[in-house]
């Protein structure tokens, strides 16, 4: 796609030209930074340096030609939003997360400051225009998971179309039934956006689709059990964070390839960083595009991220749906059984996921746990105390840091990953 191309879809989505060119200015520099400057990366790196260089470009134009054909297309915040029923519907779905600050003053009108940067993220990319995948969507759903996100959508609700799925936050048979009775009011509103219906064909179809993307990123977290770790944390984040707006399928296969090299590379017994290299598993919130300070600063501190206990990680890809039903009934059923196994903090009690990051962090060989908390989450932050005594039960060394989108305290997080780190060597 041409410059002019670029810029002419821009204009129809209304974008804010000017202040989006140096959005995706200080983007591209970011990512140079971080990204590019890596040794030893894998060949394969390359489709992600691609999708990256055209995230606001050819995946736009991909999203764009599908409308004209009649597709309709569903943003999302939250891994409760079953892709299985958007895909079953013939519908698009992206993630609409930031992970960048953007328009906060803008966002400050409609949230209280006390807001986690995520939050006011997605909200200020909208209010300030600088957004191509909210603005191409027809129908943007939330959920009742956090106090700050379910608030959030009353206020984000007069800028876009949304559906708001409620999520429970227990896990008892009584929460499990409410979420299969949300499935079907999701698995309706979709219908009536698309005209099509959703049937045991279409949905099995469409389970097979999400399942194999799961199948191929459970294989990349496996074979970073290996030691030397054969891909950074960085370029593991980044495969993450592109499964939520990429082409299911071209992913599917790209991730595969990825992982064909990744197995090459360990039966070489080569790796990313020297075998012995402090490895680290994070656990936490969400690093939604472009958040990629913290594994930056850690994997810059003589330290490898083996592993993401959080949505944009693990906690999105340990859980398949159940493929053996055949009919629509049994099938929404396997879905609420498969959603409702999600650890999110957003339960209580959450116990299972104490139980999940330890085993995460000896199934990866984790030499420690880092904990990321996005300032003002409380879940998070409520969560982080009990993993610390979770760890310390295990004998894992642990450490909890909190911090927002900005850069501020880039020098203050770096020294205190280094002494966390200089403790495992
Ligand atoms: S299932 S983790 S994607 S809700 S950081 S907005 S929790 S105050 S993102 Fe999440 Fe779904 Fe749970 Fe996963 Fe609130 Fe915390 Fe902000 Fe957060």
């Amino acid at each position: 796609m041409t410059d002019a191309a670029h810029t002419a879809m821009w204009e129809r989505l209304d974008l804010d030209l000017e202040a989006h060119d140096a959005l995706l200015a200080v983007l591209g520099k970011f990512y140079g930074d971080i990204y590019l400057s890596q040794q030893g990366r894998l060949k394969g790196a390359e489709y992600l340096d691609f999708v990256l260089s055209e995230v606001h470009g050819l995946r736009i134009k991909e999203i764009q030609e599908a409308k004209a054909a009649g597709k309709k297309v569903v943003g999302t915040f939250c891994v409760f939003v079953p892709e299985e029923l958007t895909l079953a519907a013939g519908a698009v779905q992206v993630g609409l997360c930031a992970g960048a600050k953007a328009g906060t003053d803008k966002a400050e009108l409609l949230v209280p400051r006390n807001t986690c940067d995520l939050i006011k993220s997605f909200i200020g990319f909208k209010l300030a225009r600088l957004c191509p995948y909210t603005e191409s969507c027809d129908l943007v759903v939330g959920e009742t998971t956090c106090d700050g996100k379910k608030k959030a959508y009353e206020a984000f609700g007069e800028h876009v179309p949304m559906h708001v799925m409620e999520v429970p936050q227990c896990k008892a048979p009584c929460d499990v039934a409410l979420f299969r009775s949300e499935l079907v009011r999701y698995k309706e509103a979709l219908e009536a956006l698309t005209g099509q219906a959703i049937t045991a064909d279409t949905l099995a179809a469409a389970t097979k689709r999400v399942n194999a993307k799961r199948r191929a990123l459970q294989r990349l977290a496996r074979l970073r059990a290996a030691d030397p770790a054969p891909i950074s944390g960085r370029d593991a984040l980044l495969v993450n964070q592109i499964s939520f707006y990429d082409d299911p399928d071209r992913f599917t296969a790209k991730v595969n390839e990825l992982c064909d090299e990744m197995e090459a590379r360990i039966a070489r017994g080569e790796g990313v960083a020297p075998k012995g290299t402090p490895r680290l598993l994070l656990a936490g919130c969400p690093m939604a595009v472009p958040n990629w300070k913290l594994p930056y600063l850690i994997e810059s501190s003589g330290a490898v991220i083996v592993g993401e206990e959080s949505c944009i990680g693990e906690r999105n890809t340990r859980d398949l749906t159940d493929e053996a039903p055949a009919d629509l009934e049994a099938m929404l059923d396997a879905l609420a059984s498969r959603y409702m196994k999600i650890d999110c903090a957003c339960f209580t009690p959450n116990t299972e996921r104490l139980e999940h990051i330890a085993a995460l962090a000896k199934e990866l060989k984790a030499d420690g746990v880092i904990h990321y908390g996005l300032l003002f989450c409380q879940p998070y932050a409520h969560e982080a105390i009990k993993v610390g005594k979770a760890m310390e039960a295990a004998g894992v060394p642990y450490l909890a840091l909190e911090t927002d989108y900005g850069m501020e305290d880039a020098g203050q997080l770096k020294t205190r990953v280094e002494a966390f780190v200089e403790t495992l060597a």
